[in-house]
């Protein structure tokens, strides 16, 4: 049997794999038949993976097998809701980045990934980015909701530097992918994070507040003090992978302390009778925001 050189996959181009070999080698890769036919994803090959090269001609190599992964972070595939999409593999945190302004704060798309990372066993940080902007009223109810969650939260700019050494100490070491809608400022943290790299940044669209989504592919860059991050293109819906109604609400953190209270076993805390999420909402033990969110998401699923 030949000897296979082990590698990870930095980036994507096409057809084309950037993979970095264990002894420092960046090639570009094409992938074996056989390997895409024998993925239940499709994305046989995702960024993050580890893989099992043998050589081509110089500077290329063949992907051969695709070593199982320890954490996905996945999605149903758009326009294919049956098929799960890898975004990136073997990744260890997802930081959901959303902006407090422009485009619009939106807790919504933060619990989606939340649900995601948990999913795909992958430790969840928030980044709260374009602080130098006026905050909305929500904001600190926002901010402390997650923060008692236990989840670490950031804010940053990107234009007075705020919390940008906070976020190099926290991704210092680890290989964390940056995610949230177009426009909130993925790039340009990761501008701030990686000196010299220089990633193409939009400006927000003034009639949509949107942002025009720049980032096209996903790519790992090395942290100088160690580790990886990788940008990932603007996602306006997040839909979730394989979770169903009834489990939904183990993925809200706050429920679990009324869990087996509510008058139905089966309950999942919307018009029942007697249910204890409902009364802690009531009382305000309970977010108002968390629980709209988990009714938005219930319905979608
Ligand atoms: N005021 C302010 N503007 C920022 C900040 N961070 C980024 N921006 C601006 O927001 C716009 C969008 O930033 P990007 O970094 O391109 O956003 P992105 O999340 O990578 O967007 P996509 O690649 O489309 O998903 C740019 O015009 C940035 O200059 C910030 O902290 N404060
Ligand atoms: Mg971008
Ligand atoms: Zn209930």
């Amino acid at each position: 049997m030949t000897e296979f050189e082990k590698g990870v996959v930095l980036a994507t181009r096409g057809r084309l794999f950037e993979v970095i070999t264990e002894s420092g080698n960046k090639l570009k890769c094409e992938v074996r038949r056989k390997v895409k036919s024998e993925a239940e994803a499709t994305t046989p090959v995702a960024v993050g993976d580890d893989v099992l090269l043998s050589p081509s001609h110089e500077g290329s190599a063949i992907i051969e097998k695709v070593l199982e992964r320890r954490t996905a972070f996945s999605r149903p595939a758009v326009g294919q809701e049956k098929i799960k999409q890898v975004i990136a593999a073997n990744l260890d945190k997802l930081a959901i980045v959303s902006s407090i302004t422009s485009p619009k704060l939106k807790t919504g798309l933060i619990d989606r990934f939340l649900i995601s990372a948990q999913k795909g066993n992958l430790k969840p940080v928030i980044i709260i980015n374009k602080i130098d902007l006026p905050k909305p009223k929500e904001f600190e109810t926002v901010f402390s909701a997650y923060k008692s969650l236990g989840i670490e939260i950031f804010p940053t700019s990107c234009e007075t530097g705020e919390g940008i050494e906070d976020l190099k100490i926290a991704m210092r070491g680890h290989k964390t992918i940056l995610v949230g809608h177009s426009g909130v400022g993925k790039s340009s943290i990761i501008n701030q994070l990686v000196p010299g790299l220089d990633l193409k940044t939009a400006t927000i669209s003034k009639s949509t507040n949107r942002g025009k989504q720049t980032t096209a592919h996903i790519e790992l860059f090395e942290l100088p003090s160690g580790g990886f991050l990788a940008d990932s293109p603007g996602l306006k819906v997040m839909g979730i992978w394989d979770v169903n109604k009834a489990e939904l609400q183990y993925y809200y953190r706050e429920f679990e302390k009324y869990n087996g209270t509510c008058r139905f076993k089966d309950c999942v805390h919307i018009h029942e009778p007697d249910c204890a999420v409902k009364q802690a909402l009531a009382k305000g033990e309970i977010e108002n925001f968390r629980y709209e969110n988990y009714l938005a998401i219930l319905e979608s699923l």
